[in-house]
């Protein structure tokens, strides 16, 4: 099992998405992400495992885009191998259906394409009983107004990866808060922190899908 978790961490790395695909050159005609996990789901590793293996591939192609050794293509087939997996992981991340507990607006801000950390994020609040509204990427601010304003008694989920994206995270909260002033909103990502969060005004950080949950279930449940 343990060299099942270590391949599928390897395939994120270097962008094996599948059997099919014919990238990386090196791994031609090898099984993927896609059947490695699905084959480990199978075998019992649990999903959590699962996950983790993909974040330590992402760690390792993020490093080396850092060195300069790969570039923005190869993130990208890493991104696609991920999002593979995620298929697979989905349905475990998922309850039955139960009554929602309230409703989660969630968005990656504008000028920020990155998803993987808000599609897990989703799929974990959701799967634990909240109906997410998913706003994808890029979401400028009169999108999540117009979110909000729809379904009152939401709470907001903000998402950045990039640095430069900070500024347009802090420009949502501010906008939200002097719009709906009871509006709970939590905010997550690679370059946030608890002492940005609470400098740009959001009501709580979290560094994990969990973190947001619990949130969730403290703010908004009574
Ligand atoms: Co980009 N990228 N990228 N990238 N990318 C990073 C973020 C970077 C750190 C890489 C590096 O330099 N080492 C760097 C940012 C540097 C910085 O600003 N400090 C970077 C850069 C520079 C860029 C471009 C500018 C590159 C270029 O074009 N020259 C460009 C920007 C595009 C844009 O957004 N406008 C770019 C593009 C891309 C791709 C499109 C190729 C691809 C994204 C594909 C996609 O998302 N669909 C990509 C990827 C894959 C990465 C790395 C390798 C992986 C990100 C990821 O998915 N991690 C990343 C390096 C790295 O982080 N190792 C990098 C896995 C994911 C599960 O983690 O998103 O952190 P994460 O989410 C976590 C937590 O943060 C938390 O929960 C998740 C699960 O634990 N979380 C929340 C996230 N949101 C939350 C919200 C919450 C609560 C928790 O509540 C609401």
């Amino acid at each position: 099992m343990d060299e099942l978790v270590e391949k599928i961490s390897i395939c994120i790395e270097r962008g094996k998405i599948n059997k099919s695909s014919s990238y990386p050159a090196s791994m031609k005609g090898e099984e993927g992400a896609d059947e490695i996990s699905h084959k480990a789901l199978e075998q019992g590793v649990k999903p959590d495992v699962i996950l983790q293996a993909c974040n330590d591939g992402m760690l390792k192609i993020g490093e080396r885009f850092s060195r300069n050794e790969v570039f923005v293509p190869e993130l990208l087939m890493s991104a696609n191998a991920m999002k593979a997996v995620m298929v697979h992981l989905k349905p475990y991340f998922q309850l039955g259906s139960v009554k929602a507990k309230g409703k989660f607006i969630l968005g990656t801000v504008s000028g920020d394409l990155h998803d993987i950390g808000k599609n897990l994020v989703s799929m974990v609040v959701e799967g634990n009983g909240w109906e997410v509204i998913d706003l994808g990427v890029d979401v400028k601010i009169p999108k999540f107004i117009q979110a909000i304003k729809d379904n009152p008694g939401c709470a907001v989920g903000l998402s950045a990866l990039l640095t430069t994206t900070m500024i347009n995270m802090t420009k949502t909260v501010q906008e939200i808060k002097s719009q709906f002033p009871d509006t709970k909103i939590i905010v997550g990502g690679a370059p946030v922190s608890p002492e940005a969060a609470n400098k740009m005004g959001a009501d709580s950080y979290s560094d994990d899908p969990q973190g947001a949950v619990t949130f969730l279930n403290q703010t908004l449940v009574s």
